[in-house]
């Protein structure tokens, strides 16, 4: 690992190593709750990491462990200290729900997205664990909890549905109605966490596991998330995946002699071109 900074955010890091990035919640005081601006941090952050075209694999994680109290957390969701009436207020005074914003930057970014989760996940935390497409969590210190219905809020979109894909209707529905504490070895058990580590090679394994998938086809990898993702993304899944079918047919033959013709001026000729079923 050769961790680059790429810039110095207030409350995240960011950084890059061998076409992986690595997003990190840096509020660990507060267990890693984030307010809009920590959400615009990690959005501006996801879409550069989305857009370059040397990142194949992306870890969110929080920083830690608390200088108050040594705990570790990946995030405890969304910072109830500027919640208001209509979302959590920026300093602009608007108020906000954009971390759904980076939900779905993350579920249609063409790369996969690796929760690592050091510590607590809770609320809008656990949310953003559930919409990655892989979670790796620390045996130790890892605890997914979900307290939306103790504050009053509710993720009703993947934070809950695709829970339910993920652990089956009544855990899901457990996990929300109880806001119980799920230990990592539980949550695997439930099939919401794909690998359980020792703390301290948790970074390491993360790191691991990016490179396995960057050894992969880009394109198998980014049509494979796409085509998991599409029977549960409506009429949006179909776009995307179907994005990047066009991108595929545009590579081909049959396509430039469509772009040619227009550009010439002349009929198509389609003859030439494979109809075998
Ligand atoms: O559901 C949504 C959304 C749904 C739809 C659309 C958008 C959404 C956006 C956001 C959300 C949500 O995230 S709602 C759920 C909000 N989060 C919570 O309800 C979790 C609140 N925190 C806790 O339950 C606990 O703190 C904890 C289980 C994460 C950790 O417990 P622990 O280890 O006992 O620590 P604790 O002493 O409670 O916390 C340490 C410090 O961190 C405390 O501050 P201190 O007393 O030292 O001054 C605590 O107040 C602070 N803290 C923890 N979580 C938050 C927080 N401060 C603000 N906001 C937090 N979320």
């Amino acid at each position: 690992m050769n961790w680059q900074t790429v810039k110095e955010y207030e409350d995240i890091t960011y950084k890059k190593s061998n076409g992986v990035a690595r997003v990190a919640f840096n509020r660990p005081e507060i267990r890693n709750a984030f307010r809009p601006k920590t959400v615009f941090e990690l959005y501006e952050a996801l879409s550069d990491a989305k857009e370059d075209n040397d990142i194949g694999v992306v870890l969110i994680s929080g920083e830690g462990p608390s200088p108050k109290d040594g705990k570790w957390a990946f995030c405890s969701g969304g910072d109830q200290n500027v919640r208001s009436k209509t979302g959590y207020k920026a300093d602009d005074g608007i108020a906000r729900l954009n971390i759904l914003e980076v939900q779905r930057l993350i579920r249609f970014m063409p790369k996969v997205v690796i929760a690592v989760v050091p510590g607590w996940a809770v609320g809008g935390g656990h949310s953003l664990h559930v919409v990655c497409d892989l979670t790796i969590a620390s045996e130790e210190h890892a605890i997914f909890k979900q307290t939306d219905a103790d504050v009053a809020s509710f993720d009703g979109g993947f934070g809950s549905a695709l829970l339910a894909r993920q652990v089956g209707q009544k855990r899901a529905r457990e996990i929300f109605f109880l806001g119980a504490n799920y230990s990592a070895k539980e949550a695997f058990e439930m099939g919401m966490v794909n690998k359980v580590v020792p703390h301290e090679k948790l970074e390491e394994t993360a790191y691991e596991w990016a490179q396995e998938i960057l050894a992969k086809s880009p394109t198998a990898i980014k049509m494979i998330k796409f085509a998991f993702n599409a029977i549960d993304d409506g009429m949006v899944g179909q776009q995307v995946f179907a994005g990047e079918a066009t991108r595929l047919a545009y590579m081909t033959d049959e396509a430039e002699e469509g772009r040619n013709a227009f550009l010439e001026k002349r009929k198509p000729d389609w003859d030439k071109f494979d109809r075998s079923p």
